[in-house]
């Protein structure tokens, strides 16, 4: 898990760190869409608190290793995305894990309240925001990868498809 070396990152342009195994049942839904539309994704926990090192390491070197993208998912005292956001130029999307006791609104307000000049694009709460933190990081990836984009706008177009207009 330390050594962020290329080869552990697979040629993946997404990264998606989390705080803790237990956050995987959520941050899983990230993967979503990128599994969808064929676009490489790596995963690992990265604790802010208990794996500090391991942070540092991967926040100085994810676009050395060819990361584009970087989704950060955590709960309760939810410093992870900030903390990578401060040691990355790289584009970096916070998802609030929902917590044991405050229900996860508690590392949404901690996520969306980054000082000015740091930033991190924080998703909803959960599940919904785990997997629009994927669809996000794929939007980005598509802004300079035009067959990326079709497969985006054909995947819009057939969840538009998919809505029943009756209600039964
Ligand atoms: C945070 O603490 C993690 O992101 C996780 O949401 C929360 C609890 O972690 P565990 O005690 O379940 O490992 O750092």
């Amino acid at each position: 898990m330390q050594d962020n070396s290329d080869k552990n990152f697979g040629g993946a342009r997404i990264a998606i760190v989390m705080g803790s195994r237990s956050d995987w049942e959520v941050m899983q839904e990230a993967t979503r869409v990128p599994r969808e539309l064929d676009v490489a994704f790596s995963t690992r926990v990265v604790s802010a608190h208990r794996t500090p090192d391991r942070l540092v390491d991967f926040a100085r070197r994810a676009h050395e290793n060819n990361i584009a993208v970087i989704i950060a998912g955590a709960g309760g005292s939810a410093h992870l995305p900030g903390m990578v956001a401060a040691m990355t130029h790289l584009p970096v999307i916070a998802v609030p894990v929902p917590g044991k006791h405050l229900g996860g609104l508690d590392s949404l307000l901690s996520m969306v309240q980054m000082p000015r000049g740091i930033a991190v694009s924080t998703q909803a709460i959960g599940a919904s925001g785990a997997f629009n933190a994927g669809l996000v990081a794929v939007q980005m990836l598509a802004l300079a990868d035009s067959v990326l984009a079709r497969k985006i706008i054909q995947w819009r177009s057939d969840q538009t498809s998919a809505v029943p207009e009756e209600v039964k």
